[in-house]
């Protein structure tokens, strides 16, 4: 089975006792037992639920992994992978990441003593100097958040083989339709689902996939033992966003790259960074290990912070909003917005800039987009 079949059915077959074709919302905390210890494979809603797996076996499927794990955030699954790790700790991170992924590392689990280093997602080789005797794991994300940077996970894999670390990718901005890390050599698959695999801004979710059933059993305890599992409608839901991932993430492929190209040529944008945008490095590593380039595209804009404002209160279609991934148009501003908690020299440092635009280019049509864009860059 090819991708768009394995969304639709797999782990979704009709219900047995009344022959459903889609998976019902098992809304319950509970199951009866029929005698101590003897069940149908479910005792409590934290532990399993019937929905959750549905989810939870899809996800693995198309992310070619054996093993799904669902949470109630994208930051969920990520405290359950910080988790497996002590006091005395190291992780080295990529330096381009999610705000709240940087913010939960420095204001979470510091606390607990583990330790974080930043290695330079531009430079492969900052990975492998910033591995410790402590290191127990290297974090990226690819595509990053906010600036699209896309990094050599195959190579990567190989610099955390040789170290014995165990290899985590954050797949929120590709999906698994447009790029799967196991296969390049990732022990890990992270996903926040409230984004393209939800797809329609209606629930937070989050989602882990892994290969060894050692750290499967490891991030399932955690699962159970910490909590943070997703209601059963907030499963289905996810359920039947992924349904139709593909035709999404299509679509939102098709526009973006029509606006990357229109952003990149317009005189008031000094940059725009979208790895569909031929010539330059990150073109040349996302044709290599991804089948798209996704929807998601960041610029910076001439004119200082009064033209971002300008431009952000001229838009009429792209909706000011945190997060991304659903059908509609949104944009947000990293320094005010995604990356507020980043402390402001360690922001600036990376690249996000005071004039630095992001946006998560909806499935509207792209003529109504661009001229949104286009008025908005004649106002700002
Ligand atoms: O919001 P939550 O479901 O907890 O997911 C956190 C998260 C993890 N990883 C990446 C790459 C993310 O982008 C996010 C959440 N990001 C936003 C809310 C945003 O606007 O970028």
């Amino acid at each position: 089975m090819r991708f768009e079949t394995k969304a639709i059915h797999t782990g979704q077959q009709s219900d047995l006792s009344t022959g459903a074709v889609i998976v019902p919302v098992f809304q319950t905390s509970t199951y009866q037992q029929e005698a101590l210890g003897k069940h149908k494979g479910y005792e409590y809603s934290r532990t399993g639920n019937p929905t959750r797996t549905a989810l939870e076996t899809c996800l693995a499927e198309l992310e070619g992994g054996k093993y799904g794990l669902a949470f109630s955030s994208g930051l969920a699954a990520t405290t359950a992978v910080f988790s497996l790790f002590g006091q005395g700790t190291h992780i080295v991170l990529g330096d381009d990441l999610y705000g709240g992924t940087y913010r939960l590392m420095e204001k979470v689990f510091r606390k607990w003593g583990i330790s974080a280093t930043y290695a330079d997602v531009d430079d492969p080789e900052s990975f492998e100097r910033s591995i410790t005797a402590q290191t127990r794991l290297i974090w990226i994300e690819s595509p990053t958040n906010p600036l699209l940077k896309v990094i050599d996970i195959k190579r990567l894999a190989g610099v955390a083989q040789a170290a014995k670390v165990p290899l985590a990718v954050d797949n929120t901005f590709a999906s698994p339709y447009f790029q799967n890390p196991l296969a390049l050599g990732a022990d890990l698959v992270v996903h926040s689902t409230t984004k393209y695999i939800n797809g329609h801004s209606d629930v937070v979710g989050g989602a882990l996939v892994v290969n060894d059933e050692a750290l499967y059993n490891e991030l399932k305890f955690h699962q159970n033992a910490a909590g943070a599992v997703p209601g059963p409608w907030d499963c289905w839901l996810t359920l039947r966003g992924l349904k139709t991932l593909a035709l999404r993430m299509r679509e939102h492929e098709k526009n973006a790259k029509y606006l990357a190209e229109f952003l990149s040529r317009h005189e008031k944008v000094v940059r725009t960074y979208y790895p569909g945008l031929e010539g330059t490095r990150d073109y040349e590593i996302a044709s290599k290990q991804m089948r798209g380039f996704g929807g998601m595209l960041s610029f910076e804009i001439k004119g200082g912070v009064p033209a971002v404002e300008r431009f952000l209160s001229g838009l009429k279609i792209f909706l000011l909003a945190e997060s991304l991934g659903g059908v509609e148009s949104l944009v947000s501003y990293p320094a005010k917005m995604t990356h507020a908690s980043m402390p402001e020299q360690e922001r600036l440092k990376r690249g996000i800039t005071d004039t630095l635009i992001r946006l998560s280019v909806g499935i509207e049509n792209c003529e109504d987009l661009k001229t949104d864009l286009e008025n908005a860059l004649l106002d700002s």
